[in-house]
Formats: C-alpha cells, structure tokens, sequence
C-alpha cells in the first residue's frame, strides 16, 4: 500500500475560500485543432463554449467536481405520459424515480435560491426539471427565472423540458438568457415511441398511439432546430430502455448530433414495482452498467457524452454527488435569510478558478508512468468528497466515481451508488458485501482511508485496497503502476 500527500491535495478548501498562494502565470495552451493553426475561428469558438459551460456542472465534466447547482420545484404539471413514470413522483426525465419533491411558489423558490446562493457560493446553476414539465407550466417556470435573473445575475439558468411545447417558447427562454437547455429524447422512431409514451396532450387535445408518438417526435426535432438557431447550448437526456430502445439510441445520438446538440446523457432506466409505474408493474429491467457504458463508448465517436449525470430530484441541491436538499427544506429555508452577495460569490470563483489551474499544472508535471507495450485497461473506484482529489474514507463513501486507466489517461466513466459502510463507527457486512457486488468489475479502490477489514474483504474480490490523499489523477497513475508491477507486466529496465 502507498500513502501520498502532495502540497496541492493538503490546501483544497483554502484554494476554494480565500485567494490561492501559487502563481498562475501559465500561459494557456491552444485548443489543438486538426489544422495546427493557433487562431483559427473554430479555436475561439472551442473557447467561446468553453467558457459558457466552465462552471456548469451538467454540461462540463471538469466542473462537477468543484461546482454545485440547485433545483426548485415550481412546474408540478405534465403533457405527456412516460411509461417510466406514474406522476406522482418527479420528472423522471431529470430525475431518479420514486422522489417526491416540495413545490415551491416563484416567490418561495426565488427566496430559497438567494438563500442557498450564500450558504453555497459554489452554487452556479439553477435548474427547473419538474417536479413535472417545466414547459407544462410556462408561467411558474418563467416567472421564477425572472426574479432570480433581477437578483442573481451570475447564476446561470437552465432548463429541462420533453421538448413538446418547445417551439412555443423559444424567445421567451432566450429573452430571460437561458442558456442550458435539456430535451429528453428516447426515439426518433414513433413506432418505438408508442412503447414509451401511451399518450400526448396537445393543443388541448390528447393524442394516443402513433399519432401521440409522432407529435411528440415531430415536436422533439422542431426544438433541436429552434435551439440551434437560437444559439442555446442543448444537451439531450435519453432513457436507455433494454429491449425497447437500448439499439435505437445509438441512431437517436446520430440525429441530435447532426441538429447542433451539444451533449448525449444517456441515462438508465430505473424501474422497480414500488415506483407503480408501467414499467415498473410490467417488469422491465434497467440496463447493467456494463451495458450502459458499452452504448455510451458505442456513441462516444460522434459526440461528447455525459457520464456523470446523478439522476437528482426536482430539489436536489449541492455537488452532483452529494444531496444537501434536506438541509434546506420549505419548513428550515423560509426561516432563513436571504444572505446572496455578488462579491463573495466571485471571490470563491476566482478561488475555485486558481485551484484549478494548479491541478492542470500538476497533471501537466506528472511523469507519464513506465508501461509496457500493450497496457490493459483497468477500471477504478474512487471514494472523493469532490475538488477532483482523492480525500474520502471508504468507509464514508455513498458513491464511488469509476475512472478508466490506462498508464497515460485516466478517465472518467460514471459512479456508482453505494449505501456507506461505516455505520455510526461500524462496518456493516451487508454493505460491505454490496458495495463489493457494485464496484467488481474494478481493480482497485482509491480512499484516504480504509479499515482492515475491509481492506481483507476487498482484497478476496480482486480489488486492490489503496490509501491515498492526493489528485485523483495522480493517485490513480501510482495505482496503476503498481497493478502492472504487481502483475508483471512491467518489462524490467524499459
Ligand atoms: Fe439541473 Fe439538468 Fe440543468 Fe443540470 S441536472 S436541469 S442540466 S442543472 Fe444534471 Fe441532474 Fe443529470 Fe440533470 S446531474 S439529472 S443532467
Ligand atoms: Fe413524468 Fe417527466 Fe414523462 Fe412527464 S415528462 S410523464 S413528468 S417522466
């Protein structure tokens, strides 16, 4: 086993409240272009975007290990009918079924915000995702994005609808500078569709079938086309659905692409009985995460794909990770004060901002391991509490975030959730045997700690226990080395 500590990994908190003490006087790379060019117009439109999801955590990868978001549940009601859903619990378009959130008024929403905002400066985004569609309650959802837009200014606003009453209000969203939007799409094949959606409410109407599948589907791609030329970043959610249109996403990721989306989050389905869905009363399983993340890799070619999405609640608050929701619940936020101070808000950006850059500087001194020819791949389980470090026990861990390593890149895959071990001081053998079933196909488990008694269980699976506190970037690279020493594929000398 190997302990690490660097300067960077001993400082994160301080680099994230008060301005960091190393330089930053890097100059920054050129995004690398087919042509070699530093200037070119497709370089500064890299960067435009670039900057417009920095500090995003949806719709960058990097950002959603230092910033949060926030979502208020001001749209309880819905137009069509997912088969996934039984609308008494949240949008499971955004959300992971069987969580009912509080609905909350604009002026309620608004208050919660402004408070949340100072008690979590790392707070960027606010979204609307449900409890129903937003844009099945075109009212609510605009009247609470004009009030934070007036007293918010730096929060960035974003919005995830089924795309169906879309076309409508385009303008009114790029009016209010909404610059995120999310449209579920789960076929581009009314046939299929009429497996998921049993009915459409349109113009006042309700449509079933076919006929309800293909307005839906007409409606989906008028929204990519109006988002584009609206120039509003679209990112597009797909439930994958085994057996229904687990193969079809993969055409699903071909049109989007060529309508301007920017991202594909292709979600899992998550059914079970007690969520009284169709699905779920039906018997329909979910994807593995084997399967999942082999549709992902099938369509990572032709755009970029989220791995990280959490699947969180119409009020989920905090990291992607983490759910702070119940601290702020209608009863406890409405006896707080709205504490929202611009200044601060950025002082803590700036200093998220720096750490950032030490980390891209500490990746870029790394040296790149001794491999040998042919290294494998190997899969990691990482326990972190975000800032992209190792900095967990395993013991504390709900989630585990899997990288993929291979002795030069370490990349992110997806998480897994986990109930956590240690309870009220004591390892749980259920968990631990749990915990073990969900991270198996992994080589290795990165914390800042681990027990020895879960060391000896991990160890029986073939998971390599690995005390670390450091970036994950790093530790993960030390981890791999050590994996290939240990199963001589090291070639002595090279
Ligand atoms: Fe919310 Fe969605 Fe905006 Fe993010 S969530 S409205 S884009 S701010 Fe994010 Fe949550 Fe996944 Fe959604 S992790 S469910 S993708
Ligand atoms: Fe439920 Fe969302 Fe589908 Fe409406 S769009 S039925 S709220 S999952």
């Amino acid at each position: 086993m190997v302990q690490t500590t660097s300067k960077l990994a001993t400082q994160p908190q301080s680099a994230l409240n008060s301005t960091p003490s190393l330089k930053s006087g890097s100059k920054k790379k050129a995004s690398s272009g087919g042509c070699g060019c530093s200037s070119s117009g497709q370089e500064q439109q890299d960067e435009t975007i670039l900057k417009r999801i920095e500090k995003h955590p949806c719709y960058s990868e990097e950002a959603h290990h230092h910033y949060a978001r926030m979502h208020v549940a001001v749209a309880p009601a819905c137009n069509i009918q997912c088969n996934y859903c039984n609308r008494k619990y949240d949008c499971a378009n955004e959300s992971r079924p069987g969580v009912v959130s509080e609905l909350l008024t604009p002026e309620e929403a608004a208050h919660k915000v402004l408070v949340i905002a100072g008690k979590i400066p790392q707070m960027t985004v606010l979204g609307i995702a449900g409890p129903g569609d937003p844009l099945a309650n075109p009212k609510q959802t605009f009247r609470t994005f004009e009030l934070i837009a007036d007293k918010a200014p730096d929060i960035k606003l974003c919005l995830s609808s089924n795309g169906l009453m879309l076309p409508e209000h385009v303008d009114k969203i790029k009016e209010l500078n909404v610059d995120h939007v999310t449209l579920t799409i789960n076929m581009v094949d009314p046939e299929i569709g009429t497996k998921i959606y049993p009915w459409v409410r349109y113009n006042r109407k309700r449509f079933k079938g076919l006929d309800a599948a293909k307005i839906l589907h007409e409606r989906q791609m008028e929204s990519l086309d109006a988002l584009r030329e609206a120039d509003i970043l679209c990112k597009v959610n797909s439930v994958m659905i085994p057996g229904i249109n687990d193969e079809h996403l993969v055409e699903v990721n071909k049109v989007i692409r060529s309508k301007g989306a920017f991202l594909h989050n292709i979600m899992p389905l998550i059914s079970a009985p007690e969520h009284g869905t169709y699905f779920g009363l039906t018997g329909q399983r979910g994807p593995k995460p084997k399967e999942l993340k082999a549709l992902q890799d099938k369509c990572s070619g032709n755009m970029k794909m989220m791995r990280h999405c959490r699947q969180c609640r119409a009020d989920a608050v905090g990291l992607l990770g983490e759910d702070r929701s119940q601290e702020f619940t209608k009863e406890k936020f409405l006896e707080m004060s709205p504490e929202y101070n611009l200044e601060k808000r950025q002082e803590v950006h700036t200093g998220i901002q720096k750490f950032q850059e030490e980390l891209r500087k500490a990746k870029a001194k790394q040296a790149t391991p001794k491999t040998a020819a042919n290294t494998p791949k190997i899969m990691v389980a990482v326990a972190t509490k975000g800032n992209k470090l190792v900095n967990q026990h395993f013991g504390h861990a709900k989630e585990f975030q899997i990288y993929e390593v291979d002795g030069t890149e370490v990349k992110f895959v997806g998480h897994r959730k986990v109930d956590h071990y240690c309870q009220s001081g004591y390892g749980e053998e259920a968990t631990l045997d749990n915990i073990i079933k969900s991270i198996a196909d992994c080589k290795g488990v990165l914390a800042s700690k681990i027990g020895h008694c879960p060391q000896d269980e991990l160890r029986k699976a073939g998971i390599e226990p690995f005390e670390a506190y450091d970036v994950i970037d790093k530790v993960a690279l030390d981890f791999y080395q050590q994996y290939l020493e240990k199963n001589a594929l090291v070639e002595v000398g090279i």
